[in-house]
């Protein structure tokens, strides 16, 4: 046995896993992939790795050092159940499971207590940063126990993202937290993009410019408090010329988004937690709009607003500005609710998750990183337990500097007949959490009346219904909120 660590499944995120592994000091990898073709093609191609390469399970299990620690990257459900087994048959009590696969996490928290029983310890482990990620670093959420993190950690320190002299990976929390955590990433980023699409939808359709002026403006825009890996692909994505048509790339794009469905997870999840995240839903559902091609048909039939909507020429500077300020505070919303939504996962399933750690974790290797990430480690840091991350100083000032800005551009866009629904559903939330009453009363009400679901009152303790069908009068009743 001479490998300290190995990969199972040699497809593009698992070889690339492989030779990042393998370039790092200390590193010798054993590979085994289903079918031998692929192994082969990555020793050819790869020489200088120094891969241990397997035919068998047993022969990988016999290559590799105890504890013996393996990352599986397949295809996640069927095909990472299927790996599981097949390692859990050769391997012995102490020894490391590690899936690095997109998992959904109650499939981790019940891969892990299933194997746990067997004395192997398993993994699950969020991986973000793609293909390029994988290769030369991305960023890392491993679940598990504390005891494989005694060995893991060190390995997975040595491949992860490095962001301000920090490795990007931590260990999040047991069993399922890593993929929760990762899942919740994905939802982020589904909002950030979202928020980046509909800013640039506006400036388009209220200025008239084109998209490469309009990448010029995300280059700016980059340099300042948006600074984002995201805005930074903006700019490039609108910058590319088709070759074919000499039109602008985003033109000839179908405008039908894709969703591999961990927006959804997220969003699902939120639900039965009741947690709102609006801008992950609204960003989820938008794709889910724009791929309904038979619905957008007929859907000429519905009028907009009477009148063509312009941005004046000397208003066209202010009008960007706003929409950039619009764009910083719904962002800080979308991240607030994010972070929101791993704070009640904590508490849900027992995880002792570091809020600011997963921030800082997120500076480097995955799709939503960005400098602005330090200040939401920041502000965990001064109050570990703020329950929202928007009302933290920094946060809540560039809230107060943007809000008239971001009303000013959800007005536009109703007037414009512009959809904005991350924009709009990012201020609806912050008015909600800031007012004083909500019609939330209201509902209550109506739920007593039809459901006798009774109410609290503001003036004192109880609980209490009123006889809608009778003479309705108030009287105390049982708690069946
Ligand atoms: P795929 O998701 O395309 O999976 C292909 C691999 O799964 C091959 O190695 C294949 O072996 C293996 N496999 C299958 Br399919 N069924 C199997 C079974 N029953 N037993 C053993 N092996 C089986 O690979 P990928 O795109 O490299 O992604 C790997 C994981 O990483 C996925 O969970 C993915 O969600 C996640 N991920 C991907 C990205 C990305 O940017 N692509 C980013 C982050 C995470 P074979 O060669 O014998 O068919």
């Amino acid at each position: 046995a001479s490998a300290n660590i190995g990969v199972v499944g040699l497809a593009v995120m698992g070889s690339n896993l492989a030779r990042n592994l393998a370039s790092r000091e200390g590193n010798t990898v054993a590979i085994f992939n289903r079918s031998y073709e692929k192994t082969q093609s990555l020793l050819d191609a790869h020489p200088e790795a120094g891969f241990i390469p397997a035919q068998s399970y047993q022969e990988f299990a016999d290559s590799l050092q105890k504890p013996r620690t393996a990352i599986i990257m397949v295809k996640a459900g069927g095909p990472t159940d299927a790996v599981i087994d097949s390692l859990v048959e050769v391997f012995e009590p102490g020894d490391i499971i590690v899936d690095g696969g997109n998992a959904y996490f109650p499939d981790t928290i019940r891969r892990e207590k299933a194997v746990r029983e067997t004395g192997i310890n398993f993994v699950g482990a969020g991986i973000s940063g793609g293909e390029e990620g994988a290769l030369t670093g991305p960023s890392i959420m491993p679940g598990g126990s504390d005891e494989s993190w005694v060995t893991l950690g060190p390995i997975l320190k040595s491949i992860a993202a490095i962001a301000e002299g920090e490795p990007c990976v931590t260990h999040v929390g047991h069993d399922g937290a890593g993929h929760f955590v990762k899942m919740v990433h994905n939802g982020i980023e589904y909002a950030d993009m979202q928020l980046i699409a509909e800013a640039y939808d506006l400036i388009r359709r209220g200025t008239g410019k084109s998209p490469s002026e309009i990448a010029d403006i995300f280059a700016e825009w980059n340099k300042g408090e948006l600074e984002s890996y995201l805005i930074e692909i903006t700019a490039e994505v609108l910058r590319q010329v088709d070759a074919e048509t000499g039109k602008p790339l985003v033109d000839v794009i179908l405008d039908q988004a894709g969703a591999k469905g961990t927006g959804a997870w997220t969003v699902q999840t939120a639900l039965s937690l009741g947690v709102p995240v609006s801008g992950i839903a609204e960003a989820t559902f938008a794709r889910s709009l724009s791929s309904h091609p038979e619905q957008r048909a007929v859907a000429g039939a519905l009028p907009g607003p009477d009148e063509e909507f312009t941005v004046s020429a000397e208003n066209t500077e202010q009008f960007i500005e706003d929409v950039r300020l619009a764009l910083y505070a719904s962002k800080i919303v979308a991240y607030s609710q994010g972070f929101d939504e791993i704070r009640a996962g904590a508490a849900e399933y027992d995880w002792n998750i570091d809020l600011g750690a997963i921030s800082k974790i997120w500076r480097g290797g995955c799709i939503i990183r960005a400098q602005f990430l330090n200040r939401i480690a920041d502000a965990y840091a001064e109050t570990p337990e703020l329950p929202v991350l928007m009302t933290a100083p920094y946060f809540a000032e560039a809230l107060t500097r943007g809000q008239s800005a971001w009303r000013r551009v959800v007005v536009t866009a109703a007037q414009a007949g512009i959809p904005a629904p991350a924009f709009s559903s990012s201020l609806s939330y912050y008015d909600g959490i800031r007012a004083d009453r909500l019609p939330a009363a209201l509902v209550q009400g109506q739920r007593d009346f039809f459901g006798a679901h009774t109410y609290k009152r503001i003036d004192k303790e109880g609980t209490f219904h009123t006889q809608w069908s009778g003479d309705r009068t108030e009287i105390e009743a049982e708690d069946t909120h």
